[in-house]
């Protein structure tokens, strides 16, 4: 019996492109992408990935081309809109971590912005017509959408728009182009989206594993590893300053037990503040580490 391949689809190249791979990379499928390949298989497990264009990937899900996907919220919402059927036929299952950026309505700075209802009778660019669309029924605003596929930015220097609906992350572009943003319609980021059609034991399973081994590679981003030596009197008070902190591992350092090694996962990066905080506590030679993986 041929073995079954779980079909991933992901950016060809872009912002999502690296991050996709990086990802995937971190949870033990690695794929040697050579130039211009579109499919390619990974070293060790049934897993292939198919590298597009952002835009076409809910379709290559929907349809079942592809089992799953890494896409941008904001793309798999527009399209989702835009083809009410698709959004049936796939689902999104994880969000990824990456990709952080919002989507955003700014007008040219100096025109005045009270509420949406101040958009009344504009001309708006962008390149997500139909989330914009929603925004504005929903608001009962008129206005006219101008749908632009790429330099949005540059809509109302031109007379193209009086206004723009785009992503933002750094808000550098919309800075360098005299425009400021007054709302926030969407946030965004990537998120793993899968075919509603049955998947098949094989590569259920595979992606069971593929979906923990991300969960695990997501906590250990987000965790440290701490490790200081202090009195064992100070370890209640260690612990209320990292909280959520997982039952420390303590080590006695001297015959009567006074001095502790005191080893933890805490649960997020641990701040200079805190690392002070401890250093009042009478904590010494205090290590933060990153951390690769968790499993628990
Ligand atoms: O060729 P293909 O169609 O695959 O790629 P693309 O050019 O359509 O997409 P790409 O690679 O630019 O972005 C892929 C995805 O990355 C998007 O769909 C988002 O989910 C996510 N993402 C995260 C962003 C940004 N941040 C982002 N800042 N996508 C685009 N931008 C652009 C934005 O459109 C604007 O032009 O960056 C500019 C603003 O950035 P700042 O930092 O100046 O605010
Ligand atoms: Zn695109």
């Amino acid at each position: 019996m041929t073995q079954e391949t779980l079909r991933i689809a992901i950016q060809k190249s872009g912002r999502l492109n690296d991050r996709s791979l990086d990802l995937l990379s971190k949870c033990g499928f690695n794929f040697e992408v050579r130039p211009n390949q579109l499919l390619c298989r990974a070293d060790q497990y049934p897993v292939e990935i198919l590298l597009v264009r952002d835009d076409d990937i809910p379709a290559y899900v929907s349809d079942g081309i592809c089992d799953i996907g890494f896409v941008g919220l904001n793309v798999y919402k527009e399209v989702t809109l835009e083809n009410p059927i698709s959004s049936d036929r796939m689902k999104i299952i994880k969000k990824l971590g990456f990709g952080q950026c919002h989507l955003a309505i700014a007008l040219p700075k100096g025109l005045p912005y009270e509420a949406p209802e101040s958009l009344e009778g504009f001309k708006i660019a962008t390149s997500y017509p139909k989330i914009l669309g929603e925004f504005l029924a929903n608001h009962k605003i008129n206005a006219k959408i101008v749908e632009i596929s790429g330099s949005v930015e540059v809509t109302p220097q031109v007379g193209v728009a009086d206004a723009i609906c785009d992503l933002v992350s750094t808000g550098a572009t919309l800075a360098s182009n005299g425009l400021m943003e007054v709302e926030t319609i969407l946030e965004s980021e990537a998120v793993l989206i899968q075919k509603t059609a049955e998947l098949g034991n094989e590569k259920a399973t595979l992606l069971g594993r593929m979906l923990d081994r991300i969960d695990g590679v997501l906590k250990a981003k987000r965790s440290r590893y701490i490790m200081m030596n202090a009195p064992r009197e100070s370890l209640e008070d260690i612990c209320n300053l990292i909280p959520g902190m997982e039952k420390p591992t303590v080590i006695p350092l001297n015959s009567d037990g006074s001095k502790v090694a005191i080893h933890a996962v805490a649960p997020e990066n641990i701040f200079w503040e805190t690392m002070e905080k401890l250093k009042a506590c009478q904590a010494s030679s205090i290590l933060v580490v990153p951390i690769e993986k968790i499993i628990e």
